[in-house]
Parts: structure tokens; sequence; C-alpha cells
């Protein structure tokens, strides 16, 4: 028995015969939509294909592509494919532009959420009994509900707090004797913050499980050093089912495992929406192949990744590891001609000894012309010139900006924006 494993079957399973699997899957899948809806039946009449053309694995690219915006105009349940009686449960999308995007689960839905979840929690070193403190915020956002579901089927101890209050969180991680902790990375941020001012840690803390959010090498150095844990990079959406359906790193930090049972991956030039060779960055592509009510095929995440290894990991999980995520499609920021992203000004900010991991980009315009200003925290021996010399190495160019002294900057609950825009810079 392995205890790291939910499903040593699945999680170590073949290639050829994950290949086999997936491609039974697929034609299922396409089949099902079909039959269930005619929203899909249109997509797929428009793309000129059936299910029936789907004979291997590569057909895959014969299906129409699914964008967020197509899921925005399909809200509430245009491409629902299940009765209406068997919902159980609604998640939905913040949505920063308008509509949001909802996901609703029958039974089986909530399952393979929580299967995926606990196959994170234990690939991450959580045994039942296990004390978890589940702080993303619990409601139509899916951290919170998406980590309950799967902490029950793990067997963990589950200490749902939510978000915020951080001087309570950290009385219950010490009266409960907390050994695994997960948030949007920002929260471990808060969480350090308020451990500091406090002047303790917390020695039962072990395991450390965040995402929603770019996660740096830097950051993860820095929260898994402050917290006393080993961080995980955990990873999912609303659109695929919640956080930990698309995966998390194992151990050996090699990557992000994909579950490529339940989830088919490509990697597309986000321009021309070829696929590009492995290895190659590009926008992340996921077709859902075990999920009833609303499955989604071909769904453009937006997401930027790569895919890192095919190969065995030394975990011995043979699903495919993909790099951390580097920031979303439309993040990507032009300034004086350089591009960059803000997870690249993060990493390079906590490069510097003495810089805190609270920071602003913000864009301002000036006749047309677009700018960048860096605010950062940062310890009193930091000077603007340390920063502006560094990031001037990393990126290329040197920001102008301001050192504020910890706690200046505003804090905020959920996922933290870090990118402004100044009335008139779009
Ligand atoms: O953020 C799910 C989640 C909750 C993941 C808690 C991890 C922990 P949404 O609100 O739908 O769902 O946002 C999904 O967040 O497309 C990525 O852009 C970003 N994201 C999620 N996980 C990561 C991660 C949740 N590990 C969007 N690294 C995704 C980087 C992430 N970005």
């Amino acid at each position: 028995m392995r205890e790291d494993m939910l499903q040593p079957d699945i999680e170590t399973m073949s290639r050829d015969q994950l290949a086999g699997l997936q491609l039974a899957r697929l034609k299922e899948i396409a089949r099902y939509v079909y039959k269930r809806n005619a929203a899909w039946r249109n997509r797929f009449a428009e793309a000129g294909v059936a299910p029936e053309d789907i004979g291997e694995l590569s057909d895959l690219q014969k299906l129409p592509m699914l964008d967020k915006e197509g899921l925005r105009l399909a809200y509430p349940d245009a491409l629902l494919c299940e009765d209406r009686q068997s919902i159980r449960e609604l998640h939905m999308s913040s949505g920063s532009s308008g509509t949001p995007i909802a996901m609703l689960y029958n039974q089986d839905d909530l399952d393979q959420w929580a299967e995926c979840m606990a196959r994170c929690y234990r690939m991450a070193g959580c045994r039942p009994g296990d004390p978890i403190q589940i702080t993303p915020s619990f409601g139509l956002f899916n951290g919170g509900f998406g980590m309950y579901h799967g902490a029950r089927r793990a067997g963990l101890f589950v200490i749902p707090t939510g978000a915020g209050n951080t001087a309570r969180q950290i009385k219950l991680a010490r009266d409960f004797h907390t050994r695994i902790f997960t948030g949007v990375v920002s929260y471990g941020v808060r969480v350090i913050e308020e451990l500091e001012k406090q002047g303790f840690d917390l020695p039962d803390l072990a395991i450390g499980i965040f995402g929603a959010e770019t996660f740096s090498d830097s950051m993860k150095r820095r929260i898994s050093e402050r917290l006393g844990v080993e961080a995980f990079d955990i990873y999912g959406m609303t659109e695929t089912g919640g956080v930990g359906t698309l995966g998390q790193d194992c151990p050996d930090h090699s990557g992000i495992h994909l579950w490529e049972d339940h989830y088919l991956a490509e990697i597309i030039d986000p321009a021309s929406r070829e696929p590009v060779p492995d290895g190659t960055p590009g926008e992340l592509v996921v077709t859902s192949l075990t999920r009833l009510t609303l499955p989604v095929i071909r769904f453009r995440t937006g997401d930027l990744t790569r895919v890192l290894s095919r190969e065995t990991c030394a975990c011995g999980r043979t699903h495919l590891r993909l790099a951390p995520i580097t920031g979303r499609v439309d993040d990507m920021l032009i300034i004086k001609g350089i591009n960059f992203f803000p997870s690249q000004v993060e990493q390079a900010l906590l490069e510097i000894p003495g810089v805190l991991p609270n920071y602003q980009i913000i864009i301002e315009e000036t006749h047309g012309v677009k700018d960048v200003r860096i605010n950062v925290e940062a310890k009193p021996d930091v000077t603007g010139f340390m920063v502006e010399k560094h990031l001037k190495e990393r990126l290329g160019f040197s920001p102008k900006g301001d050192i504020f002294p910890p706690g200046g900057l505003p804090r905020q609950e959920g996922k933290a924006a870090r990118v402004f825009h100044q009335p008139g810079a779009e």
C-alpha cells in the first residue's frame, strides 16, 4: 500500500494505458455532449464535425475550441448536459469583466472533484486524521468547498476557517495542532506577517498547499522557510470543476502533475491557436473527460505554461508535468517595448534581501506613452536604488516606484490584485 497515493493503479498507469483510457473517454464525452445539449450540437455542426469523427486522440483537434467568452455567453446554463433535478452544487468565478462563469455539479461531478483533490492531498503527504486548516473562502469561490470535499474524501480532520481573521486562524492552528495549511498564495504571506508580529511560530505545521495565484519560486521559498512547511502548488479553475482538478506538484517538486485520466491537455500558441511542441510555452487548453453536468471540450484556459515532462516522475507517477503557471495570456504588460509578466516582477523583487512580498504594479499613461511604477514594502535598509538596479538587471528596464514600510500597502481578502491601471492608461 503506497500511503502517498490515493489511487496508485491510476496514478502510475503506463502512458499507453493512459492514452487508451483517454481515447475511450474522449469518444464517450463527445457523444455525450452531442446527445444531451443542442448548443453543443450546434458548436460541432459549425466546426463540421460529428462525434463519430473521433477515431484517435489527435482527432481532438477537429473539435471546436471554447473560450471564456463562450462560457460567459452560455451563462447560466446553456451548455447544461444533465437533468436539472440531478444538480447538487453551484460555484462561480468572480469574473473581473462582468458576467461570471457558472459551474454546476451533480453528485458524480462532486465525487470526481473530491477524488482529484484527495489525490493532491495524499501526494503532498497528508494522512488520514491530519488536521487541515482550509482558509480559502467558503462560498461561490470554489477554493473553500473544493478543499473541503477533498479533505473529507482523504479522511482529514477539517478545520474550515474560511478567509480572514488571521489572528484567530493562528490561534486555531495552535490549539488544534494544524498540520496542513491551505490558502491562496497571498494569504500565506498574511499569515507569516501575523506570526512575525506575534513573535512565534506554529511547530505542528508541516505541509502548505497554496494556489489560485501565480506562485513564483522565490515566493515558494519564502513561504516554506517562514511558515516551516513543504509548500505545494495546487492548480485548478472554476471551468474545469475547481481547485485540484488540474493537479499539483509532488514531493519531487518537478512540475504540476495534471490528472490525465480526467483531463486532456494541449498547449497552443495563443495567436495562431496551433499546438506547440513539449517544452515550448503557450496557452493551456483543457478537455474534461469525466465531468457530466457542464463538461468542457478544448477550453482555452488563458493560462500560460508548458509541458515539462511526460516521463515517469521520481515519485512514480506517470501523469504529465506542467511548469508552474507564469500568468495569463492577457496579463502580459508591454512597457517601452519590453514584454513582461507580473510574476517576473514578483520573482525579481523577492530576490532582493529585505524586500517583502507585498507589491503593486501601477501602469500610468502620459501623452499616450505607458510607464510603470512598482511600489513595494521593504525593511528599512532597502533603498530605492537597490530595487531599481536589481529590476534593471532582471527585467531590462528600471521602473520608478516607492518603498513602503512593512504593512504600508493595503491588504486584500481573496486573490490579491497586483496590477493597477491609472485612469487613462489601458
Ligand atoms: O482559483 C481555484 C483554486 C483555488 C486553485 C484555491 C488553487 C487554490 P478560479 O477562481 O476559477 O479558481 O481561478 C482560476 O486562477 O485560470 C489561474 O489563472 C489561476 N490559478 C489557479 N491556480 C493557480 C496556480 C481557482 N497554482 C484561475 N498557479 C486560473 C497560478 C493559478 N495560477
